[in-house]
């Protein structure tokens, strides 16, 4: 009964100005066919010298075919919450299109809110779509089921690469709006408290664009001595904890974030005999989640998206019941809710570009200027975790680069949040310390040898005071690699 339209067909709706949400997060889940063709149209009115430009709602990074072809046409207005393609990442920092890097979980109330403008579009991939206006997403849900309440207009692909089977694998559930809001009813990993589908007004599709497309998510290189590094570290620093018993021996649900880093420091948890079998709340369930299930080291794993590499995806397809009664996707207002977090006790693990000697992080911004990404979900989980740990290697571009710096150029989650940075080199543990012993702290356990020195001598040079800074050299190391091209000839 719905129309069939073919992805040009589909993109010809979407006109210059157009307020434009996607399904999915990160490239799982996210429709292909429709924003490509949108991309082609917006070349085509360029080339007759006309506008086109869209604003671009996701749920998180995207794909190739979404930000990549989008950006590559130069079609973005504006982009939020998150991105992670060569081409975005260039728009945004060329000025083309205008970026608004927010907290993940927070997207689909401030558009509730009316905070932003309201998408006129919905394009959604879905794995099935039934006549009463049920859809089933695929691997990645987002913040699909209020992008499909406030959008006019629903385009579906419905994409056979994912099968429909999935259904049964979501929990659908948008909260009210304050004053009306109620607690989220989730008291386990496991719990599931919406619907498998999310419910649209039918009359509010446009059309079914049929596809048969694989996910373009990215392959995860292999482990090098430095991630096996820390992610070994941060196993051992979890299971001296137990020890400790400041953690339950019970354990904790991990929430791990993107990267290669996380998916080592994953691996490194599930080798560790230390550790007990665990649950994940987190927001992707990476590559190597799917091994650990099939060893029984993960027992459950709730997320937004199975962010896995089209292998993974295979193997979690081909055994779908196995898969389907350990892992629930859901909306990322319920992925990274504030309120789970803390109430769940979750052990936060995250990626630092750069951290400070006093515990502050930066994950966003490359030499305080240049946006890599955004700041995801890191500041979802950071703020309400157990634990919230930051990792990062000491040191970037083959050493010319310390992630550890007097002052961060930029500034994501602040020495209130931070708990504990981990590099190759050791644990730092920021509890209950002031400034000073936080920065003697991470200086001799995280730093790097050929930068230990500088911090110490930039640290004695500063003024006491509660958090000593020094105004005028606290960016010298910043200033010696823009001047020299690396960090090491800064003078303290
Ligand atoms: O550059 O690729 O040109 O070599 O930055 O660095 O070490 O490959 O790090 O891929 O693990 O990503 C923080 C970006 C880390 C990511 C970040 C250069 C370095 C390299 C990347 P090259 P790595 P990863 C939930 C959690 C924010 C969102 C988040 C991220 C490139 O983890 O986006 O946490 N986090 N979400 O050489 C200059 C420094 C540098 C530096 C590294 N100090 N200065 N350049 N680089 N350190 C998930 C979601 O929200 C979806």
């Amino acid at each position: 009964m719905y129309k069939i339209l073919t992805a040009e067909q589909a993109a010809e709706f979407v006109n210059n100005g157009d307020a434009v949400s996607f399904s999915g997060f990160t490239a799982a889940g996210c429709p292909k066919a429709v924003p490509t063709a949108i991309a082609k149209r917006a070349e085509e009115f360029h080339s007759q010298g006309k506008d086109f430009k869209i604003g671009v709602y996701t749920g998180a990074s995207s794909g190739d075919s979404l930000d990549g072809s989008l950006a590559k046409a130069k079609a973005i207005l504006f982009r939020t919450p998150y991105q992670s393609t060569k081409e975005s990442r260039a728009a945004l920092n060329s000025g083309e299109a205008h970026y608004f890097d927010m907290h993940l979980s927070q997207l689909a109330q401030e558009l509730r809110y009316g905070f932003m403008p309201k998408p006129k579009f919905c394009i959604v991939e879905a794995c099935d779509l039934t006549e009463n206006g049920e859809i089933v997403p695929t691997s990645g849900v987002g913040n699909l089921p209020t992008f499909c309440r406030l959008a006019d207009y629903i385009i579906v692909e419905l994409n056979a690469a994912h099968p429909k089977e999935l259904r049964g694998m979501h929990d659908i559930y948008e909260p009210k709006d304050p004053p009306a809001r109620e607690e989220i009813p989730i008291y386990r990993v496991s719990d599931k408290v919406g619907r498998s589908f999310v419910k649209v007004e039918p009359s509010k599709i446009l059309g079914v664009v049929y596809t048969n497309l694989p996910n373009e998510v990215g392959a995860f290189t292999p482990l090098d001595e430095v991630t096996a590094k820390i992610g070994e570290n941060v196993s051992k620093f979890l299971a001296d904890e137990i020890r400790a018993g400041r953690i339950p021996k019970s354990f904790l649900p991990i929430q791990s974030g993107v990267g290669n880093i996380a998916n080592a420091v994953l691996g490194a948890l599930g080798d560790n005999p230390e550790i007990p079998d665990f649950e994940m709340y987190t927001e992707v369930i990476q590559d190597s989640v799917i091994g650990l299930m099939k060893s029984g080291r993960v027992k459950f794993a709730s997320g937004c998206s199975l962010t896995v590499s089209n292998e993974k995806l295979d193997e979690v397809y081909s055994d779908l019941d196995f898969f389907k009664s350990k892992i629930v996707l859901r909306p990322q207002e319920l992925s990274n809710n504030p309120e789970v977090v803390r109430r769940l006790g979750l052990i936060t693990i995250n990626t630092a570009l750069e951290a400070d000697i006093f515990g502050n992080i930066n994950s966003t911004h490359i030499l305080g200027t240049k946006m890599m990404n955004g700041i995801g979900g890191s500041g979802d989980f950071t703020r309400s975790a157990y634990i919230s740990i930051f990792t990062s290697p000491s040191t970037a571009k083959g050493g010319a680069i310390s992630a550890i710096v007097p002052l961060c150029s930029h500034i994501d989650h602040s020495e209130h949040s931070v708990k504990i940075l981990i590099t190759e080199h050791g644990i730092a543990d920021l509890r209950g310390k002031s400034p000073i012993q936080r920065a003697n702290e991470i200086i001799e356990k995280c730093v790097a040898p050929q930068y230990k020195e500088a911090l110490r001598k930039y640290l004695a040079s500063a003024p006491l005071a509660h958090t000593p800074m020094n105004i005028d050299t606290c960016f010298e190391m910043h200033k010696a690699f823009k001047e020299t091209g690396d960090m090491r000839n800064a003078k303290f």
